[in-house]
């Protein structure tokens, strides 16, 4: 099991990133999660944070000579910022009543963690709740899930996004996917395919921060290179559908999740919806070139990968759906919890919109969800150990006749949505 765990306060010194039960021998190098810490970076609406930080990890454990060891690996970012925040964020006791410190935070913002974490810690400054809450631990999930993706990438999984919605502004999506999304979306400022509808969002953005607004978003994950049979459909907590929903759902903001066709297949009969299982009629080839053919194929990928919690060997397609930010410069109306009067929220540094960057971690939960289901399927304490049963097990899916077995990615996804 690949477990994964964070630590790290949004102005604190640094965050960590724990990464348990990855095998050894994934290679792994500084740029290879560094690469990923810029995209997370990325995209037109951020806010000052962004020109401070040059996020890198450092590795302190798990790693040798540029591949995994197997034992836990840890990784520190530092926050360039916290000279700044030195003496607030201190861990020395002081004496100062907590919700008349410097920086206090005592009107919560409506959205944010702020009431909820103050009520529930008995705190009196809502610092400490928005310092943990903070979008800025993405940086460390970012981190752990590119550890995730150099193990995919061992076996042919791709992981890509895009954003396809701003401001309720929709971006069109071409329908045959470029087999690298990120090496064409990276390129523009929003990570979209339709530069048009991203003039509009741009557009749309700067007039928000002019109004002292915030936007959300939708953005679109696709994993191919999948092999039929990750997860399972024996019990609730180990089908894969369910997962990724819970991984997705755990980035802070992020208010929806769609599998595939998502909530359009509830409007529609099953005929519009399933995708229908052909036979393969040419069987000529060697037993390698018909596994990657299959016996038999399917034109649709509405069930976006996944059937019964299992992955169908098709791309597996989520929709994320990320509310607006919940600081807003022209703020909202709450309660001060010092005098329970009717104020203003309180205005912390913030982003207009961070909705490209929440695909980047959409990305990096979605690696580390497979990773684990990698693991869990084909076990090994190394790569190479893994390797064998990953292709034992094709050999053997691909031997059977009827099998269902589909690996013609680019078939599947040139129909897709
Ligand atoms: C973020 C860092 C934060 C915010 C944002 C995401 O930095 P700061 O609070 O210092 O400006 O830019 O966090 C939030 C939107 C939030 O609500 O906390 C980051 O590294 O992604």
């Amino acid at each position: 099991m690949l477990r994964f765990s964070t630590a790290g306060e949004s102005h604190g010194k640094a965050l960590i990133s724990i990464v348990e039960g990855a095998p050894a021998g994934i290679p792994v190098l500084a740029s290879d999660v560094n690469t990923q810490l810029a995209r997370r970076q990325q995209g037109y609406g951020r806010g000052r944070r962004m020109k401070i930080e040059t996020d890198q990890a450092e590795f302190i454990s798990g790693i040798r000579a540029g591949e995994t060891i197997g034992s836990p690996i840890s990784m520190m970012i530092h926050n360039k910022d916290w000279k700044n925040w030195e003496e607030i964020m201190s861990s020395a006791p002081i004496d100062t009543d907590p919700a008349a410190r410097k920086r206090a935070v005592t009107r919560p913002r409506p959205g944010h963690a702020d009431l909820v974490g103050m009520l529930k810690y008995e705190r009196e400054d809502a610092r400490d709740i928005l310092e943990r809450a903070s979008a800025r631990e993405t940086a460390a999930r970012v981190a752990a899930g590119a550890i995730a993706r150099q193990l995919l990438s061992c076996f042919g999984v791709k992981i890509g996004s895009f954003l396809t919605e701003l401001g309720g502004i929709v971006a069109t999506r071409p329908s045959v996917l470029p087999d690298d999304i990120n090496d064409v979306v990276d390129e523009s400022q929003l990570r979209t395919f339709d530069p048009e509808a991203e003039k509009e969002m741009i557009r749309l953005i700067d007039s928000a921060k002019r109004d002292g607004d915030t936007l959300g978003g939708v953005c679109e994950v696709v994993v191919t290179g999948l092999p039929v049979g990750l997860g399972s459909h024996v019990s609730w907590d180990r089908k894969l559908d369910g997962r990724l929903a819970a991984a997705m759902m755990s980035i802070q903001a992020v208010k929806g999740v769609e599998i595939g066709m998502g909530f359009e297949a509830a409007r529609l009969p099953g005929s519009k919806v399933h995708d229908e299982i052909h036979p393969v009629t040419d069987q000529s080839g060697t037993a390698e070139e018909l596994s990657l053919k299959g016996f038999a194929r399917r034109d649709t990928n509405n069930a976006g990968g996944l059937e019964g919690g299992i992955t169908t060997g098709a791309p597996v397609v989520l929709k994320v759906a990320m509310k607006p930010i919940s600081t807003l410069m022209r703020p909202l109306g709450t309660i001060d919890m010092n005098s329970g009067l009717a104020a203003a929220s309180t205005v912390e540094r913030s982003d207009v919109t961070a909705v490209p960057a929440m695909g980047v971690v959409a990305e990096a939960m979605a690696a580390i969800v497979f990773a684990d289901a990698f693991i869990e399927k084909f076990g090994g304490d190394s790569v190479s150990q893994m390797r064998h049963s990953y292709e034992a097990f094709l050999a053997s899916v691909s031997s059977r006749k009827h099998s269902v077995f589909v690996t013609d990615h680019a078939r599947a996804e040139a129909k897709l949505g």
